[in-house]
């Protein structure tokens, strides 16, 4: 981890600022009946997790071009990601993905991610590749696949990462498969989709009755004419299908262009099936660019719905992951600052008036009701959240801390190059 005496100068340097601006900011709200405290400890209880291989070099599938001090192993990763929540305080979790990072020994990964005050999320698993060991490959499906046995290998593969996450005090799962065809007629539609429904439930019996299931549907790709679960629609009837607690996770970059990204969020929380949420931004499709990187005010569409959920249903509860791939950045700067995009959006959704919105929707009044959330949207809340990373114990600004902290150079210094300059993955 960082040395507190970094972040306590950098604080230190930056607080009469702060001061200032928070003061200003709050006094700003005050006369829009809003209290800045009440919205600083909202900001601190929002929290999303990392992507275990977010913090490695991704890239494209032309290439990837690793930087320095690389994490070369799921404890190293650990590492970055303890930084990464130190400084942004809004990231105590750590999704972990199977076999990329399957630890040799749960017991030992589990202390080592404690001591670094970080927990285990939601646990995922990848049958959209080929392992080394196993019997069947998945080239032309998994869970979908016209062999029993194929289909057997990839149920046993998301059982036996349910059982290392009960390990690693995980309490969901989640899937995402790439099963799919490339030319009209290659796969039968109802077939593919009946075998996953199987497949599903044979998964969702085995998961411990406090656990949730998630699953991730994605547009196309690898599958570039057909995908099973392609859209919010075929994962609703999937979720519905397989049992209560299996739910629906959105992907921000897993839509056509255009999709309205924030009536999806509505339609699922609807009807109880929202569990899950990968953010991302993008500016073609499944680019995995930063948080909030291309079109900030979807963000804060997506956040405008989970709020309203949120107030209607305190016990709504969906699990937040960054799911991005870094290919011209630092991955820890870019996860902390997309990070506090996406807290940004959050608060941001919590200073819509929502009684003078339903009054507009209600009389009919589309320019009022429109400005009530640009009225939100606006407003620079970026004091908030520094102030609230600072009361955490973070640091005001994350990127400046960082960079002063020379973590990257001392990493680069401890983990040699590993060379590995071949195509991205994710
Ligand atoms: C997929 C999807 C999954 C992620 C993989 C690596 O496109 O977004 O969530 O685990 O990529
Ligand atoms: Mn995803
Ligand atoms: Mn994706």
């Amino acid at each position: 981890m960082i040395k507190p005496e970094v972040v306590a100068d950098h604080n230190q340097k930056q607080a009469p600022t702060l001061e200032a601006d928070y003061a200003a900011l709050g006094e700003k709200l005050a006369r829009r009946g809003v209290d800045i405290e009440q919205l600083t400890r909202a900001a601190d209880t929002f929290a999303v997790a990392l992507p275990s291989w977010g913090v490695g070099t991704g890239g494209t599938r032309f290439a990837r071009f690793p930087g320095p001090g690389e994490p070369r192993n799921i404890f190293e990763k650990l590492d970055d990601c303890s930084v990464i929540h130190q400084l942004s305080q809004a990231t105590p979790t750590v999704s972990l993905h199977i076999p990329w990072d399957r630890p040799d020994d749960p017991k030992a990964l589990l202390e080592y991610a404690q001591a670094r005050n970080l927990a285990f999320d939601a646990m995922n698993s990848n049958t959209f590749q080929d392992q080394a060991d196993q019997a069947y490959s998945y080239k032309y499906g998994s869970l979908t696949h016209t062999s029993e046995a194929v289909r057997q290998q990839a149920i046993e593969h998301n059982v036996e990462v349910v059982e290392l996450g009960k390990k690693l005090g995980s309490k969901a799962l989640t899937v995402w498969i790439g099963d799919g065809s490339n030319f009209p007629g290659q796969q039968h539609f109802r077939n593919s989709f009946a075998h996953y429904l199987d497949s599903a439930r044979a998964i969702y019996d085995a998961l411990p009755d406090d656990w949730n299931m998630l699953l991730e549907h994605k547009m196309f790709e690898p599958a570039f004419y057909s995908t099973v679960i392609q859209d919010w629609g075929s994962s609703y009837l999937a979720a519905r299908e397989t049992g209560e607690r299996c739910l629906s996770l959105v992907d921000l970059g897993h839509h056509a262009p255009n999709v309205n990204i924030e009536m999806i969020v509505s339609r699922l929380a609807q009807f109880g099936k929202l569990g899950g949420f990968h953010f991302n931004d993008s500016k073609y499709g499944d680019d995995d660019l930063d948080s909030g990187s291309i079109d900030p005010y979807q963000l804060f569409l997506v956040f405008n719905e989970l709020v309203d959920i949120q107030q209607a249903d305190s016990a709504f509860a969906p699990f937040y992951m960054l799911d991005q791939s870094h290919n011209v950045t630092d991955p820890i700067e870019s996860l902390m600052y997309s990070a506090a995009e996406v807290q940004r959006a959050f608060v941001k959704a919590l200073l819509v008036d929502r009684e003078a919105l339903l009054g507009y929707q209600n009389s009919s009044d589309p320019l009022m009701a429109q400005a009530t959330l640009k009225q939100a949207f606006n407003l620079d809340v970026e004091p908030v959240l520094q102030m609230a990373r600072q009361r955490a114990g973070g640091a005001i600004d994350p990127i400046a801390a960082y960079r002063a902290s020379e973590y990257r150079q001392s990493v680069a210094r401890d983990r040699p190059q590993s060379g590995q300059s071949g195509s991205g993955i994710v």
